[in-house]
């Protein structure tokens, strides 16, 4: 995701220990059985500990914190502990939307009624160039070489035509149906996820610029999407933790940004920013005619060094060591954007660019924090923002 908080970057602990004795006091006797989980995770720079989610059986290295996200239509359904460390709703298991089987009418609108079609993952993954379903085949451990050293040295890995083109059109349908109800954005930002310091005028830290595009939420994408169906499909969980090489990985459960799609038009891009979690997975579902271009540079950073120097030149119209890539529809694009400053140029054209994004954590649970969601609905047609609290 683009330099939003990392999960539940608005619950970042200062002081985890009392956060953690608060939070045990609060919940003694409303919860039975769950776990609160923080763990302690690299994002950006360094290690912060931070909430990361709620589960049954927590990994026994974590502690463990509970807490709450509003959301839009889904209101008082779920969540824990709201930032006064007060239980808000002690229901654990919100009911599940009930998976549609009449097409909805946005839908009906966006695709000129077509019926849902791509069912089944043959249907939709090229199977034949990416064996996903065959793992531990040589095929799929060759691909999981070359694509770890891919991401060690350029940041991105991209597996092109993955998504056969007649489901990336669908599925393109699909997003581009919910744009008017979809967030708009259209501010300046800075490049960098806050560190709570001042920084001069002039510096990198401080520099803004244009973030612009729609953005459809995870709840307003059908439980039948065949975009969903591929973000929930295990082999391609699986294959991405072995990509990266973590012992777990699970789907985010952000009612908002598991699943996300982004839309671009005409003038819309993504200024420059490095990723406030480590990695995005991206499904490209439509290009553009012109613009829309993926720009990186990879490693432009390091864990020990933040090259404010490198930074500023790129602000400033360097291009040295840049690739300006086009990522195509059908593309899946595994790309580390935390030490690696990228951008989306500027769309041009009619048609729009529409990117699918799947969100995963390393530990079971996880949620975006409330600050960010209030964000987004500022930015939803018609909203009002909703405080809870
Ligand atoms: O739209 C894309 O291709 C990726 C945009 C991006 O950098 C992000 O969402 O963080
Ligand atoms: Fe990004």
């Amino acid at each position: 995701m683009m330099n939003v908080p990392a999960l539940d970057g608005s619950r970042k602990l200062r002081a985890p220990a009392r956060d953690f004795a608060r939070a045990k006091a609060a919940t003694k006797g409303v919860i039975d059985g769950p776990e609160l989980i923080v763990d302690r995770r690299r994002h950006g720079r360094g290690v912060e500990p931070r909430i990361a989610g709620i589960g049954e059986r927590p990994p026994p290295a974590y502690n463990s914190f509970r807490f709450r996200c509003g959301d839009m239509g889904l209101e008082g359904r779920t969540m824990g502990l709201d930032t006064n460390s007060k239980i808000t709703t002690p229901d654990r298991y919100p009911p599940r939307q009930p998976e549609s089987t009449t097409i909805d009418p946005l839908l009906r609108a966006g695709d000129g009624g077509r019926t849902v079609g791509f069912n089944t993952i043959p249907e939709i993954i090229d199977l034949d160039r990416y064996p996903l379903h065959q793992p531990g085949s040589e095929a799929i451990d060759a691909l999981l070489r070359e694509g770890r050293a891919t991401l060690k040295h350029d940041a991105l890995f991209s597996l092109p035509g993955f998504v056969r083109p007649e489901a990336a059109s669908f599925m393109a349908a699909e997003i581009e149906a919910r744009v008017p109800l979809a967030c708009r954005h259209d501010t300046d930002r800075p490049s960098y996820d806050s560190d709570g310091k001042s920084w001069p005028a002039g510096h990198p830290r401080t520099a803004t610029h244009l973030f612009r595009y729609h953005q459809v939420l995870n709840h307003q994408i059908p439980n039948n999407s065949p975009l969903r169906r591929l973000y929930c499909w295990e082999p391609l969980r699986e294959f991405l933790r072995q990509l990266m090489g973590f012992e777990t990985f699970y789907r985010s459960e952000c009612p908002h940004l598991a699943l996300s799609a982004k839309v671009a038009g005409e003038g819309d891009t993504d200024g420059w920013h490095f990723d406030g979690n480590d990695v995005v997975f991206s499904i490209v579902l439509k290009e553009p005619e012109q613009g829309g271009l993926f720009e990186y540079v990879p490693n432009l950073r390091t864990e020990k060094d933040e090259n404010y120097e490198g930074v500023a030149a790129v602000f400033d119209g360097n291009r040295d060591g840049m690739r300006s890539v086009k990522l195509s529809a059908g593309d899946l694009n595994v790309f580390q954007g935390d030490y690696t400053l990228h951008r989306v140029s500027p769309v041009k054209g009619e048609r729009k660019r529409v990117v699918g994004l799947f969100c995963y954590d390393r530990v079971p649970g996880t949620n975006f924090g409330e600050p960010y969601i209030e964000e987004l609905r500022r930015h939803m047609p018609g909203a009002a923002p909703t405080r809870i609290s």
